[in-house]
């Protein structure tokens, strides 16, 4: 009655083009089962993964956003508060986290962040003209995060902010099976967290920071203060190698799109669209699950209670039921309902931050670049959720 694919979404192969797995997903119905994963069942549709999104009763995420069934199994690392949780305490952290990342707040650090995204095109292009390439990741998408994100939360620069991109390809990986790639992400995993959960600690946050207005918050008695330091490790996990990926896909986009990249040149205010549409032609995050919280259905298929669904994020983007030519990357498409920031009440809480950085660095890019150049193949770094560059050799040809 429901379709069983023999396919597994975290073999290699499909980590490393997804797209074809997207689609046999996609067809073979609205919710499948995967023979390698009998415990659970997958949406590919964009109807299905947002309704499932979207009722947040039915489907939860405190037994874990990940393969993992914290019912069954311990978590990786102590639960997110925000992440892997439910109403009442969703609800509260939820508030906090919104307010330090409200439209209001992202304004305020807007200057800053764009003055930073045009000094590091710069820095680029001053390092293109000696030796005739950058690498689009490292001195791109990761150099620009890990700069003005751990900034923001008020933690002190320096050559151990590597960490956090060691920390979030870890926790990413933490969500899928304990395969290969998890072994080979956990094998730091000691100092690393180590480092992770001291700069959680307030004496390590500048005052004024997000972090710090965590520990405000907790002062004024909207959490508690054992709370604070888990809610900084929210910051710590899911804002930098998001954006780092994200806005390599964003890079990877235009560069295999040069006539996308000459409508952005052309007009740099479409930065913003540009960006989205890559959020949406290569979601960063490519799947989270939920748990059925009681026996119930999707799309009029029995679901039992305590079962996770594999809602593939990524495929919901390229699903044609939703999209026109769902395959090409279109910088005029303006493509709202896209689910690469998840949807409904655990839609990701810092997406303004997340948009306000795609949108400088791509804006600094069209008024300084005339043309974006790839020099050579690029490498992936296989995630168990995340769609990652490994390495990205890019000339910018300067305006
Ligand atoms: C969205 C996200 C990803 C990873 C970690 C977390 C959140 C967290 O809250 O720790």
């Amino acid at each position: 009655m429901i379709p069983e694919l023999d396919i597994d979404p975290y073999a290699p192969e499909h980590l490393i083009a997804p797209y074809p797995m997207h689609q046999q997903l996609r067809e073979a119905g609205p919710v499948v089962r995967l023979r390698p994963y009998p415990t659970l069942v997958a949406c590919a549709r964009h109807e299905q993964v947002q309704a499932v999104l979207g009722d947040h009763t039915h489907f939860i995420s405190g037994a874990g956003v990940g393969l993992t069934n914290f019912h069954r199994e311990p978590p990786f690392r102590p639960r997110s508060l925000i992440l892997e949780a439910d109403a009442p305490l969703h609800t509260q952290t939820r508030a906090v986290l919104s307010r330090i990342m409200s439209p209001k707040a992202v304004q305020q650090i807007r200057a800053g962040f764009a003055a930073e995204a045009e000094a590091l095109v710069d820095r680029c292009l001053q390092k293109g003209e000696n030796k005739g390439e950058i690498c689009g990741i490292h001195d791109l998408a990761q150099a620009y995060p890990l700069k003005v994100f751990p900034d923001a939360v008020g933690l002190a620069d320096g050559p151990e902010r590597e960490n956090l991109l060691l920390y979030g390809d870890m926790v990413f990986n933490s969500m899928g099976p304990r395969n290969a790639l998890f072994e080979k992400s956990v094998e730091k995993v000691g100092p690393v967290t180590a480092w992770i959960m001291a700069h959680c600690q307030r004496e390590h946050l500048r005052p004024g920071g997000f972090g710090d207005q965590i520990y405000q918050a907790a002062d004024a008695g909207e959490i508690s203060q054992e709370q604070a330091p888990m809610l900084v490790r929210s910051f710590l996990s899911a804002g930098v190698d998001t954006t780092v990926n994200g806005l390599g896909n964003a890079l990877f986009a235009l560069a295999q799109h040069p006539e996308a990249y000459a409508q952005l040149h052309a007009d740099p205010t479409l930065a913003r669209p540009a960006f989205e549409e890559a959020l949406r032609w290569e979601s960063t995050a490519q799947t989270f699950f939920r748990t059925a919280a009681v026996d119930t259905q999707i799309a009029g298929v029995p679901v039992a209670a305590d079962t996770k669904v594999l809602c593939l994020l990524a495929a919901a983007n390229r699903d044609p039921r939703k999209w026109p030519e769902p395959d090409r990357y279109d910088i005029l498409r303006r493509p709202s309902g896209h689910m690469a920031f998840g949807s409904g009440i655990h839609g990701c809480v810092g997406q303004a931050v997340a948009r306000l950085e795609g949108e400088v660095v791509l804006a600094a890019l069209a008024r300084r670049v005339k043309r974006i150049e790839c020099t050579g193949p690029h490498t992936r770094r296989l995630n168990n959720t995340l769609r990652a560059l490994g390495s990205l050799p890019l000339r910018l040809i300067p305006a």
